[in-house]
């Protein structure tokens, strides 16, 4: 892990820190930090002692969006093989919980990775867009698609045509984060979220994720079931006897995550 040159991964307890370390670029997502930080996820994601993930970047940048110099002169061929970031779609199959804790710019591929986390917390710094359209292409790791889905497409279209950027405000009040906090109080507001997550039963955690995932991608009829089936799984678990006996005792449960 310490070798790392662009990004920053740490563990306190359960919880894993990622930040994005790139300062004299805002963050952008070049080749080395796209496989630095898929290598990161996916350890903390296959380690059963992780159970939640904060990525972060900087005051002035969560990501600034990919780089721009790097991308520039690739062709057709290139961006279709997924140019500099092969296998960026690793991160969206990362099972654990993903805490976006976002301050200052979050940009093109800088917002697709915020829209890729579970949960979006923003500094009042924060601001949100997807310029590409002002470099002659449009969004490219998923944001033409995410975007509507989180904001509704008035104003998905309103950003993704326009190019121009929504502060921190504007993106709680269209529902894209969750909260806004200020900024000097972001990492440890993540922090105790990313907490709460990682003290619950991971088999409950994972099933919760997949249902919400479940409920973007599926019809509601298909997406009830799936939940029906992962509701009655959970009943399965040494955890879910736990979590009730509990609170039948008044005791905080003791998850042993099985
Ligand atoms: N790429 C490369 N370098 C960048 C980027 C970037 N995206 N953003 C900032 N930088 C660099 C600047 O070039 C500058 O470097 P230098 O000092 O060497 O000139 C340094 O970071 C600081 O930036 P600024 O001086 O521009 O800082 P400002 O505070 O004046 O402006 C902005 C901040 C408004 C954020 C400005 O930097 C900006 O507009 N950046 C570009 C934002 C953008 O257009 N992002 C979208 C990029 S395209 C994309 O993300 C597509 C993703 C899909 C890929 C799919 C692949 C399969």
């Amino acid at each position: 892990m310490s070798d790392y040159t662009t990004i920053i991964a740490e563990t306190q307890g359960r919880v894993a820190t990622i930040t994005l370390n790139r300062p004299e670029a805002l963050n952008a997502l070049n080749g080395t930090l796209v496989r630095e930080l898929i290598d990161a996820v996916q350890g903390f994601d296959d380690d059963p002692g992780i159970g939640a993930i904060v990525l972060t970047g900087s005051a002035k940048a969560f990501a600034a969006g990919a780089d721009i110099k790097e991308m520039a002169e690739l062709g057709y061929a290139d961006m279709y093989l997924d140019g500099p970031f092969p296998g960026w779609g690793g991160f969206e199959r990362t099972r654990t919980p993903l805490i976006a804790a976002v301050g200052g710019f979050a940009l093109g591929g800088g917002c697709e990775l915020a829209m890729m986390c579970d949960i979006i917390l923003a500094a009042d710094t924060a601001k949100f867009g997807q310029p590409e359209i002002t470099l002659g292409i449009l969004p490219g790791f998923g944001g033409s698609q995410r975007l509507p889905r989180a904001i509704g497409k008035a104003k998905a279209a309103d950003l993704v045509l326009t190019g121009r950027m929504m502060d921190a405000e504007e993106a709680e009040r269209s529902g894209l984060v969750s909260r806004v906090v200020p900024a000097d109080e972001l990492l440890a507001e993540a922090a105790k979220v990313a907490e709460a997550i990682a003290s619950k039963s991971l088999p409950a955690v994972y099933a919760a994720k997949d249902a919400l995932q479940a409920a973007q991608e599926m019809p509601l009829a298909e997406g009830l079931r799936f939940e029906r089936q992962a509701f009655a799984a959970a009943f399965a678990t040494a955890d879910q006897k736990e979590g009730m006996r509990a609170f039948a005792e008044k005791r905080t449960p003791d998850f042993r995550h099985r």
